[in-house]
């Protein structure tokens, strides 16, 4: 079992970028698993928890994207 969030990233244009990505937010405690959809510019985390917005925006940024706020 895991609670599954999915987030909209801004800025990734290549598998390097999924990469980074991907090896940003399994640097997070309580994750277990990252996909990257790049044609979606999404990324599905499955974790113990699920995840925030304002968490994971830093995490996102820091690693050279943007994370896209649902309006
Ligand atoms: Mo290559 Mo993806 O610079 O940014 S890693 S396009």
């Amino acid at each position: 079992t895991g609670e599954t969030t999915v987030v909209t990233i801004q800025g990734m244009t290549c598998q390097h970028c999924v990469q980074r990505v991907k090896t940003a937010l399994q640097s997070l405690d309580e994750v277990q698993s990252v996909t990257v959809d790049l044609a979606a510019h999404t990324a599905t985390i499955i974790g113990s928890r699920a995840f925030t917005p304002d968490e994971l925006a830093p995490v996102i940024k820091k690693a050279g994207y943007t994370l896209l706020h649902k309006k």
